[in-house]
């Protein structure tokens, strides 16, 4: 677990990314903010930027002491931005600091603003102050990642839709129908066996069903959004010399890997990552399978069924010119659980593959023909995979709100939790029972907005972001 600084501290660091650009910014946040900046800062026209109005922006030198500095003290030429709380990222003071970007003048803006009284800030720290101090939310905070992180235009909709609080104003209207049913349960209100009671019991099945239906419908959604941001492992498998490393090269577009007509050339498993039909895909070319003796040949045949185990789906290769062989059947053994794609290669050669024992070999499978070597059909790959995940291609009008596995994981906790109450419920069982399962659906709902999460996944989360986010 990381240790976190006490929260009064005022924090800086370069926000902008490593390296050398046009500008480089360093961000100060805290109390003392504007007095560090202050210390640091002489402005061309005079102005003390304790006294500076809020979101006004100053030109000027930051220098070792300002108002003595001989001119070879001054670090940098600068514009100074003051954004007063409440109304800044943090809900603190906020001073912005516009250097030129080159990692020496924003390192050593940084070292004079510690000097002065500032702390490093640690990763997140920017966002998670944001958090605490109530301006966004949990979900609100993951998105600001994942909109900086996002690899694609499909992953960044639905981050950019987090971020704005969409996902959390669903949540938090869930949270408020779970509660209105709580409530007069706790009170001690039970079901008696009359009739307007009988209503009573009526009325709460049906609005408990809703917010099933409302969970129901994130959850829905949320292995495409998973997909949509983390993207889907693929690994070329099957036997040796059927032309994996070939389709590879074809997918990437470039020649990544290296192709012989030797069986067993490929020997690591090389993964790469691409965007097809929008989605991130980790593409892999593994080891072919083969019948060898040599103590290499075996290493890199037990990498590929190990690698078998962690890929979302499998292109399994056959050679079109080929009988199918023991080996092809050895490897489709193996792909029993996984999602498979069967991809008939080298189509561009005479057919003497027998397709209908393929397909009691790999029964229930889509197939997809292509020639690697003449780069025909790889369209029809691409949009196989992408229809295995999504049924069809994804449209812009597809609501997908969840992108987080956390998210998803607390959803279906909820899920069961309502299940077992909408159980207790229709079973007369106790009303603690009842109230025990929707107040766990509660929690959960309450896990993903960050009103009921633990220390330890708060400070997991926010040690993902990087420094001066
Ligand atoms: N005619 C034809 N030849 C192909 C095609 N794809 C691959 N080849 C040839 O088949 C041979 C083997 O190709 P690779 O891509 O190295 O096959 P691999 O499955 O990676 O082989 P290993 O790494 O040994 O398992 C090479 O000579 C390729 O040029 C194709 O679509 N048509
Ligand atoms: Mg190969």
């Amino acid at each position: 677990m990381i240790e976190r600084f006490a929260d009064d501290d005022t924090i800086v660091a370069i926000a902008t990314p490593p390296g050398e650009g046009g500008i480089g910014i360093v961000r100060l946040s805290g109390q003392k903010a504007l007095r560090i900046a202050e210390g640091m800062f002489s402005a061309k026209n005079r102005v003390r930027l304790s006294r500076a109005k809020t979101h006004t922006v100053h030109y000027g030198v930051i220098a070792e002491k300002p108002e003595r500095a001989a001119p070879a003290k001054v670090l940098d030429e600068v514009i100074v931005t003051v954004m007063r709380a409440p109304r800044t990222y943090t809900r603190e003071d906020i001073v912005e600091i516009n250097c030129h970007g080159g990692m020496i003048p924003l390192r050593k803006v940084v070292e004079l603003a510690c000097r002065c009284g500032a702390r490093l800030a640690q990763p997140g720290e920017f966002t998670q102050r944001a958090f605490l101090n109530g301006r966004i939310d949990l979900v609100q905070a993951e998105a600001v990642l994942n909109v900086i992180s996002a690899k694609t235009d499909a992953a960044f909709r639905p981050a950019m839709q987090q971020l704005r609080g969409t996902l959390s104003e669903r949540i938090n209207a869930l949270r408020e129908k779970l509660i209105g049913l709580i409530a007069p349960l706790e009170a001690g209100v039970d079901f008696p066996d009359d009739v307007a009671d009988r209503r009573s019991k009526r009325n709460f099945t049906a609005a408990l069903e809703a917010v099933q239906r409302g969970v129901q419908e994130l959850i829905a959604g949320a292995e495409k959004g998973v997909i949509l941001h983390n993207g889907i492992r693929v690994a070329l498998v099957g036997a040796a010399n059927v032309g994996k490393s070939s389709i590879m090269n074809a997918l990437l577009e470039y020649e990544r890997v290296i192709v012989t007509d030797i069986s067993g050339t490929t020997r690591d498993v090389v993964e790469e990552t691409l965007i097809m039909q929008g989605i991130p895909v980790r593409i892999a070319d593994t080891a072919g399978i083969m019948e060898s003796a040599c103590v290499i040949t075996k290493e890199s045949i037990q990498r590929t069924f190990a690698f078998i185990e962690q890929a979302d789906l499998v292109l399994f290769v056959v050679d079109a010119s080929r009988k199918l062989g023991k080996t092809d059947r050895e490897v489709a053994e193996k792909l029993r659980n996984k999602k498979v794609i069967v991809v008939i290669n080298k189509t561009d050669l005479a057919s003497k593959i027998d397709e209908k024992t393929l397909k009691d070999v790999v029964p229930g499978a889509r197939w997809v023909r292509i020639s690697a070597l003449k780069k025909t059909n790889l369209s029809a790959l691409e949009k196989q995979i992408g229809r295995m995940f999504f049924r069809g291609t994804l449209s812009a009008q597809d609501e997908v709100l969840v992108t987080g596995v956390r998210h998803k994981e607390a959803l279906e906790q909820c899920l069961r939790n309502i299940q077992n109450a909408a159980g207790a419920a229709k079973n007369n069982g106790y009303d603690e029972c009842l109230i025990f399962e929707l107040r766990q659906a509660l929690q959960s709902l309450g896990v993903i907005t960050g009103e009921t999460v633990r220390e330890d996944i708060l400070d997991a989360i926010f040690s993902r972001f990087c420094i001066g986010k």
